[in-house]
């Protein structure tokens, strides 16, 4: 009661203060305090808002990749609350649990505190603590003994999170290596990239171009939105869908969103690319498509055409497991209201090893829909303009790629080394454009092929729970010369680093611009709520600070970030302090559709076509049109391991964040209840999962379910962490990354597919 009172009387304080504005004001402040007071003296906690003046900063959240813009209210040294920035285009003024969970990550009490150096073995975890200029000379001592001997290249710099451009970008650049990757590319969208720019010549880049406002049919390869709890898109899907608009899910597991679907179709893992296959025959042959826009704006159709003859539905039912009657009904539903119909770009795709050729599939009907530039389909979306920090021309090159890059920034070739070399993840796959394929960059580290790597810095990635395989990565680690981590929690690879930085989070720290390629391109800023808890600093400080020890002086004239940044912004005629006014966002106009390009091609293509047959595949040796390949099935008593997103969870960074970890504190494996039937097994046993190659998952709880295909298990990723420090998520459910020892490398993205790991089902003892 007392507590409602306070909440009603707080927003009528709230209103007084800001429509009378200064005398009113100070009284509001006196109040507050006197009230704060007597509060106290009954031995009740002043709620946060009465503590003191509430202190008002911009940000984007860091929670997850996607990057809503929030507002941080703080009192004196603390933060309070977090919401969605009501300017920001992506936000609208609403958070996820995730991003709620924000001030519980900051002071979540396991957080690393001090830079630490190794005194045990690798693995061990074994630190002393030690202050910033030890741990920072020692660095640059290592990095720079590995460069004179080896040469840049042979210091590997692996990051994620939104600091790391700071070191996967502009560190790695200065000091010269090429091999720069992060995880949100090979091990998520390369293949979605790859597959848009060689079929219409555009990167997807950080946000999927699907034109909400006016969209009348989803359909949805895999991507689980709900469990992907991504705010915007659920915001976006949840007004389509109560505007009435149709939606199609394919996923072998009856999904969040497949419970809100007009059809669903429980698909055969890995047979995706055969069904896309019949629904082109069907289109073409019902003559289904937008026939003005294939003739204006696509090349190859008669090839396409011709392609497809034998495709047809009854030929996909009997691989897909799904019902020719169901195929064909679904294509002519997609085909009702062309071009207002989308088949949504997925965003984590590297699945089974040909995942461009899908992605492509899934390109060429979106192209027969007529969708691309026109309202309700795919939109074009646009970088915002804002110019680089004018330094001098880094030593390297290019970008370390990801879901999360800004397109238009990408070179057309690898980047080399300053000895010439190129990427060494590049020896593998001939196209890579952009994108970066972090997995490949452990190989160098073992067999020093082509080139050996030597150093090692990781950035805000979770090396042993993100690429597959762990047990190779750690072999790695154990060769390394120098090994770097910089994080803000003992997550399971820290205990592997010569070197921990611990750094301040995202709501206690400066970060570059957060500048999206939208709709309506847009930036947003990140400001400190706080100063920095224990002895923690920024990226950006740690990056300056290697630099001049390093060497590097010419490209950190700038002393502080403030300066940087203001000087990005004044090229575009603002400021740090013109940015706030705005509430922390600067929106441009954007060029959405066909006709905001006049007479021009929007597809940059060579022939400023989509194109459907790829002439630039051809001439590589890879399939111009997509083909239906086959993968491996699990061998008798073996499932497909399948698994995906838990709304209130990111990866494996969260598991340990009290709030979180208290919505949902480990994982289960999903198992279909006739199958755990016949194994005896009941929902809310704990099995084991034994891989096929031996790897084991330790005890995981099952949930028995009719919503998944007996042929698959399905667990959310990022349990079963094996870190002491992390005291609540430690030893919590199970690892899909640990069974996932093996993966197949997408030829074309340089993708990591890794649904081609199988599981038994091990009954506890
Ligand atoms: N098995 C398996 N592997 C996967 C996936 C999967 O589903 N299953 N998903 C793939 C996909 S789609 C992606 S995008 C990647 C994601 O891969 P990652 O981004 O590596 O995943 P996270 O677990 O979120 O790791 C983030 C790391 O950053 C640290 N961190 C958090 N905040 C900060 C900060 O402010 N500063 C610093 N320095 N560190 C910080 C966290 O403690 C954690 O170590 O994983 C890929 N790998
Ligand atoms: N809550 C939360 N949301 C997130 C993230 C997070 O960590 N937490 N991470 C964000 C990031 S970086 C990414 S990349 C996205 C990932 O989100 P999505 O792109 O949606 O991820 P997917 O891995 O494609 O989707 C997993 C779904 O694919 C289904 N599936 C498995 N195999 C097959 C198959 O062979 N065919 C078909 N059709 N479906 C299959 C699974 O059953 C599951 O429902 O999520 C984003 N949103
Ligand atoms: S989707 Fe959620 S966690 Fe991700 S940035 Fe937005 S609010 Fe944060
Ligand atoms: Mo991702």
């Amino acid at each position: 009661m007392a507590r409602v009172q306070l909440q009603i009387s707080r927003r009528s304080f709230l209103k007084t203060a800001l429509a009378g504005g200064g005398s009113l004001a100070v009284t509001g402040r006196t109040l507050k305090r006197a009230l704060a007071a007597g509060l106290e003296k009954a031995g009740i906690d002043p709620a946060w808002f009465y503590r003191g003046q509430i202190k008002t900063t911009y940000n984007y959240c860091d929670m997850c990749p996607w990057r809503c813009g929030i507002v941080v209210q703080s009192v004196g040294d603390r933060v309070y609350k977090v919401d969605g920035n009501p300017e920001d285009p992506k936000s609208r003024g609403k958070l996820c649990a995730r991003g709620q969970g924000s001030v519980s990550f900051l002071y979540d009490p396991d957080r690393l505190r001090a830079p630490m150096v190794r005194t045990g073995a690798r693995g061990e975890g074994k630190f002393k603590e030690v202050a910033w200029t030890e741990a920072l000379d020692y660095a640059a001592d290592r990095l720079s003994a590995i460069a004179n001997q080896y040469g840049p290249e042979a210091v590997a710099i692996l990051g994620h999170t939104s600091g790391d451009f700071w070191f996967t970008d502009y560190f790695a650049q200065a000091f010269g290596t090429p091999n720069a990757a992060k995880p949100s590319s090979s091990l998520c969208t390369s293949p979605r990239e790859e597959a848009a720019k060689l079929t219409y010549g555009l990167a997807i880049g950080g946000h999927e171009p699907v034109d909400w406002d006016n969209l009348r049919c989803l359909t949805l390869i895999g991507s689980h939105i709900g469990e992907d709890a991504r705010n915007t898109v659920m915001q976006d899907f949840a007004a389509a869908w109560g505007r009435g608009a149709r939606v199609i899910v394919v996923d072998p597991r009856f999904s969040a969103v497949a419970a809100k679907a007009d059809y669903w179709l429980p698909i055969k893992p890995g047979t995706d690319t055969a069904l896309l296959l019949a629904w082109i025959y069907v289109l073409i042959a019902e003559e289904r498509y937008d026939r003005a826009f294939v003739d204006e704006w696509t090349e190859g159709f008669d090839r396409l055409q011709q392609h497809v003859q034998t495709y047809t539905p009854e030929w996909a039912a009997a691989i897909t497991d799904l019902s020719p009657d169901l195929i064909r009904t679904t294509a002519r539903v997609m085909a009702d209201t062309l071009p207002q119909s989308v088949i949504m770009p997925g965003r984590h795709v590297t699945w089974y090893g040909n995942d461009t050729q899908r992605m492509r599939a899934i390109y060429i009907i979106n192209a027969l829909f007529g969708a691309y530039g026109r309202a309700g389909g795919i939109y074009f979306s646009k970088a915002p303009y804002i110019e680089s920090y004018p330094h001098p021309p880094f030593a390297v090159a290019g970008s370390s790629g990801g879901c999360s890059a800004e397109p238009g920034e990408e070179s057309a070739e690898l980047p080399l080394g300053p000895s010439g070399k190129a990427r060494a993840d590049g020896a593998r796959t001939k196209f890579l454009r952009g994108a970066t394929a972090t997995q490949e960059l452990i190989e160098p580290m073992i067999t020093g092929k082509p080139y050996p790597i030597k150093g090692l810095i990781v950035y805000g990635m979770n090396l042993l729970n993100t690429i597959p395989d762990p047990e190779r990565t750690k072999q790695a680690l154990q060769q390394l010369d120098f090994v770097m981590v910089i994080d803000v929690l003992p997550q399971e690879h820290v205990a592997w680093a010569d070197v921990v930085l611990p750094e301040a989070t995202a709501l206690e720290r400066y970060d570059e611009l957060w500048t999206v390629a939208y709709k309506t391109p847009y930036i947003a800023m990140r400001e400190p709520a706080v100063a920095p808890l224990y002895d923690t600093q920024p990226a950006w400080w740690m990056a300056r600070e290697l630099g001049l020890r390093l060497g590097l002086d010419k490209y950190f004239k700038w002393e502080t970030v403030e300066e940087y940044l203001n000087t990005r912004l004044q090229s575009i005629g603002s400021s740090l302090d013109k940015l706030r006014e705005q509430q922390g966002i600067i929106l441009q106009k954007g060029k959405p559709y066909l006709e905001d390009f006049g007479d021009a091609s929007p597809f940059p293509t060579k022939s400023k076509k989509i194109e459907l047959y790829s002439e630039e595949l051809a001439l590589a040796g890879h399939d111009p049109l997509p083909k239906y390949e086959p993968v491996e099935e699990p061998p008798p008593g073996y499932f497909r391991l399948l698994y995906g997103r838990h709304p209130v969870h990111t990866f494996a960074k969260t598991q340990n964040t009290p709030l979180l970890n208290e919505l949902y504190p480990e994982n289960e494996v999903w198992v279909n209840e006739d199958v755990a039937t016949a194994h005896g097994i009941k929902e809310g046993d704990y099995v084991w999962l034994e891989n096929q190659d031996g790897r084991s998952s330790g005890p995981v709880k099952v949930k028995a379910t009719q919503r998944i295909r007996g042929d698959a298990v399905y667990m959310v990723h990022g349990f079963g962490q094996q870190s002491a420090g992390l005291s609540r998520a430690n030893g919590k459910g199970a690892s899909d990354t640990k069974l996932q020892s093996r993966y197949v490398l997408d030829p074309i993205s340089g993708g990591a597919g890794m649904r081609v790991n199988f599981v038994r089902l091990v009954k506890e003892a």
